[in-house]
């Protein structure tokens, strides 16, 4: 039987739904509107259950420097896919949202990164969790620790606050 899944008392199988936190980032057009929306497709999704919100926060760009400022969130949520059924949930609500790839690290409408899935490590070609970059990212650990305070990322022994608290200034 594949990792995850359980057998039942009357021999069905089904997955136990896992926490997962996603980054959402956009800073094209209505921000706030396409934060909203990807929110609202993410729950509409028949196995993700968006549990808890962060507040949105403007952040500066990173990586790429000459474009607006983001708006970056994180989305708390219930999910009985895999890693590799919710990473196509999430890029088929990116391309619905008018996600166009130009420049690397370049403006988007929305993005939607799988930032963890429960205290799983993953780390194949087309995706590695816990996310690779955010354990340096304010834009990422600042909304994460005000959802989860005391959530530690697998590996990492020091909880979300504290991670966050580095870029407090
Ligand atoms: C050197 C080399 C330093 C690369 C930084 C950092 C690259 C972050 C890409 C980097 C480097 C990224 C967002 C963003 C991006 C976002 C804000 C990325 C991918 N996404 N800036 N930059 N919010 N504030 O969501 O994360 S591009
Ligand atoms: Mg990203
Ligand atoms: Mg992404």
């Amino acid at each position: 039987m594949p990792p995850g899944k359980k057998e039942t008392a009357s021999g069905q199988n089904y997955r136990p739904p896992v926490t997962a936190y996603l980054g959402l980032g956009s800073n094209i057009g209505d921000s706030h509107a396409y934060l909203q929306r990807a929110i609202d497709l993410l729950n509409a999704h028949p196995d993700i259950k968006v549990e808890r919100v962060s507040p949105s926060l403007e952040t500066e760009p990173v990586g790429y420097l000459e474009q607006p400022n983001f708006l970056n969130g994180v989305v708390q949520a219930a999910t009985s896919l895999t890693p590799q059924e919710l990473l196509a949930a999430t890029q088929s609500i990116e391309n619905k949202l008018g996600r166009v790839r130009t420049i690397r690290w370049g403006p988007r409408t929305i993005d939607i990164d799988i930032l963890l899935y429960g205290d799983l490590i993953l780390e194949s070609t087309d995706l590695i969790i816990p996310h690779p970059r955010m354990l340096g990212r304010a834009f990422v650990l600042q909304p994460l620790a005000m959802l989860a305070p005391e959530l530690r990322i697998p590996g990492c022994p020091e909880t979300v606050r504290a991670l966050a608290q580095k870029f407090q200034r």
